[in-house]
């Protein structure tokens, strides 16, 4: 397998963690984000969307990080991180959904403004900030229900359901998330924090914060 990626960015921080939690083995192609590699021909060829991860596995032209790590996980037989019972990996997919659908366009707000714009010199919009919080609070709120008295989102360890929820907020400090109110969520990013995959997988370094 080739993951095609920049691991500086959300999604591709989120496959490389996801990957290595399951003890996935692939092979790497760099995409330098940054420069715009992402819509260069030869790539575009692969994702159409011009966006990143892709995954190339044989015939299989994958994208959509959620969707390359349940297939990692379905390739390499990771039942721990992506169970096959019904009712927990329908769970799981609820998660992943909701991560791509709902949590991911909320925190993205935050990134952009709050660490994107001040590498690019820019100032972050105040207006489009609060424009976010009724949003973000509410989804915040749900996570925060759903990790009371547990560890982990799903599972009774770590999942890929885990790994993709965290990955949207991975710089929560410098995305200035207004996280005080949720401390189920802030206990259970802490968590998260610990796994080794995840501290293997630090991007702060790469963009030059601390
Ligand atoms: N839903 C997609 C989102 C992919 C995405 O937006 N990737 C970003 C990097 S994290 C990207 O390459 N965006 C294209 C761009 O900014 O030009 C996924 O989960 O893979």
């Amino acid at each position: 397998m080739k993951l095609y990626f920049d691991p500086r960015t959300v999604n591709c921080r989120k496959v490389v963690a996801g990957f290595q939690l399951m003890g996935i083995d692939y092979e790497t192609m760099d995409i330098d984000y940054f420069a715009q590699g992402q819509q260069a021909p030869e790539f575009v060829a692969i994702n159409p969307n011009a966006a990143l991860p892709a995954l190339v596995d044989g015939d299989l032209k994958l994208w959509e990080s959620n969707a390359i790590l349940q297939y990692g996980a379905d390739k390499s037989g990771a039942a721990g991180a992506y169970p096959t019972d019904l009712k927990v990996r329908a769970d799981i997919n609820r998660w992943l959904l909701w991560e791509a659908s709902a949590w991911f366009p909320s925190t993205y707000v935050y990134l952009v403004e709050n660490v994107v714009k001040p590498i690019l010199g820019a100032e972050a919009d105040q207006a489009i900030l609060d424009g976010e919080a009724e949003r973000f609070h509410k989804l915040a709120g749900i996570l925060d229900a759903q990790l009371a008295g547990r560890d982990w989102i799903s599972t009774p360890d770590p999942s890929i359901a885990d790994i993709s929820v965290a990955a949207p907020m991975h710089l929560h400090s410098h995305q200035k998330l207004p996280l005080e109110n949720y401390g189920n969520l802030r206990a259970w990013m802490a968590r998260v924090e610990e796994l080794p995959c995840w501290k293997a997988t630090d991007v702060a370094p790469l963009l030059g914060l601390s």
